[in-house]
């Protein structure tokens, strides 16, 4: 194959954004979940991303409802149509913990925990991607003019189910995760028919050119005998279709996370952790419970920092904040007792007489406003997945650490999309526990003058380079392809 050459970016600037055109969002989940309050935005990742695009467009938005009831059939403050799916037992087990989160999710993670692979799970995959398509078509009716974007690795097939039936329809796709070596990938028992799932779009978009290279390489591995030919960064069908692959990374809303720190109630929570903290450098973790997340390596090498240098033992406090997250996996359940036997033992070997513990855990979601708070007062953030698609936490972390006027440090895994972006952190590789445990001593050691002058930098690229610049780029280019391939047809 020819080299892939042109980037997603590079072909964001040449088209013009198509700022009230109704969007089809197609996503496992809906964006809503039934909080305290009522109705609330779910949190995560994908709906943070998401959330703008709903705001400014008018369209539907298709997703499993997770099993609740009484959902609202409009999102609040939007013109935007709700269409929830019911999914039966079954399905949530053989879809969606059992394809989704324990085949796919795994392998595309570069198999750092075994994929497992059962044909009962792959029947179940596509009958119930065959069902988001027929309810994205459904909405399409209604919005004609629509554009349909397709989320993530839990609705692979469903870009050629609308293609065949709507062969004019802009279609995008992006995958939030990333994606493996062409040697990881073809593992897979189903490989060709999800290549030419995705390949039903116009545009399949990644984080990184690296999982998009992998992705064009995949591509020629497995389906070159059909004729598909990969030209430059796009991959032309035996049909003379042309699929534009594109590395768009994903942002936050960095105008939001900003203005957090002016909150009264963010205000609040910095005081009462400066207080609670006083004296101690606070080094704070936060993510999903999920073992791409690295955060049993993390808490070794905290472990390893503490046994190094007893004084870091009363000196350094170690937050983590675990979002609970698929606890119906089996790894997931594994993974969870694991990390609160390693916070057991580093607290009971190192928790000095009358002082507070070493490290601090806590397992529950909290509000975006409760976690800019931490995110403003802790001196370093730890974001050491073994691997991950992009990570938002440390685009959260230096905009509100930058906003709040603050000096944190982030210590970040080169294997994150994020890193692509955030050179000036200090990078570490998670798999040397060792060698993580001497980063954070170096971000711990860093002179203000050179944390400020990296804080800056990045916090700079987000805010440049926010979701809204994402999700109009993506829009607009998905658009011109698809008007591109059309008039081709025609
Ligand atoms: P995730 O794996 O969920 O996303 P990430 O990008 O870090 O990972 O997003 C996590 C989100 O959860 C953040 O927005 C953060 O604010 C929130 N969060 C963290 N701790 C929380 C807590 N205790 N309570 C409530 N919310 C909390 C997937 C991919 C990533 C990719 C995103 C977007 O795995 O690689 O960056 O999608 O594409």
């Amino acid at each position: 194959m020819s080299g892939p050459t042109t980037s997603g970016t590079a072909m964001r600037a040449s088209v013009t954004p198509e700022d009230d055109r109704p969007v089809i969002a197609v996503a496992n989940r809906l964006p809503l979940h039934r909080g305290e309050d009522g109705w609330e935005l779910a949190p995560g990742g994908l709906v943070t991303a998401l959330r703008p695009v709903m705001a400014a467009h008018p369209g539907a938005w298709v997703g499993w409802d997770g099993g609740t009831k009484g959902m609202p059939t409009t999102l609040p403050d939007s013109r935007v149509s709700l269409l929830p799916i019911a999914l039966s037992a079954a399905q949530v087990r053989d879809y969606y913990r059992g394809f989704a989160n324990a085949t796919m999710w795994p392998l595309l993670h570069n198999a750092i925990e075994k994929p497992r692979f059962e044909r009962s799970w792959w029947n179940a995959y596509q009958e119930v991607n065959r069902v988001f398509a027929d309810r994205a078509q459904a909405a399409a009716d209604e919005h004609p003019d629509a554009i349909t974007w397709v989320h993530d690795y839990h609705l692979m097939m469903v870009p050629q189910l609308i293609r065949n039936q709507r062969p004019e329809a802009p279609i995008g796709f992006f995958l939030h995760v990333p994606w493996p070596s062409p040697d990881i990938y073809a593992r897979l028992p189903w490989r060709e028919q999800i290549l030419w799932g995705l390949l039903g779009a116009d545009v399949v978009a990644f984080h990184t050119d690296d999982y998009r290279y992998n992705f064009l390489r995949s591509c020629v591995r497995q389906l070159a005998d059909s004729g598909l030919e990969v030209r430059g960064s796009g991959v032309v069908l035996p049909d003379g279709r042309t699929v534009t692959t594109a590395t768009a990374p994903i942002s936050i809303d960095a105008g939001e996370f900003a203005s957090f720190a002016a909150e009264p109630e963010v205000k609040d929570g910095i005081a009462a952790l400066e207080d609670q903290f006083a004296g101690r450098v606070l080094l704070l973790g936060a993510d999903r419970l999920d073992y791409t997340k690295g955060i049993i390596e993390r808490l070794l090498a905290v472990e390893m920092l503490l046994e190094r240098d007893p004084e870091m033992r009363t000196s350094v406090a170690f937050l983590q904040l675990a979002v609970p997250s698929r606890d119906d996996v089996r790894e997931y359940r594994q993974l969870r007792g694991i990390v609160e036997q390693h916070v057991g033992r580093i607290n009971g070997r190192f928790t000095q007489p009358g002082s507070d513990v070493p490290v601090h855990y806590l397992y529950r979601g909290l509000s975006p406003q409760q976690l800019a708070a931490y995110y403003a007062a802790a001196d370093v953030l730890l974001v050491t997945p073994l691997i991950d698609g992009m990570n938002l936490v440390c685009k959260e972390y230096v905009t509100v650490q930058q906003a709040a006027g603050g000096s944190g440090a982030l210590v970040l895994s080169e294997f994150t999309g994020a890193a692509v972006e955030l050179p000036q952190a200090v990078l570490c590789n998670p798999f040397d526990v060792e060698g993580l445990s001497y980063r954070i001593e170096q971000a711990i050691a860093l002179k203000p003058d050179a944390r400020r002058k990296a804080l800056a930098a990045m916090a700079e690229q987000v805010r440049v380079h926010d979701v809204h610049a994402w999700v109009s780029g993506q829009l607009t280019l998905i658009a011109a392809r698809g008007a591109a391939a059309a008039g081709n047809r025609r």
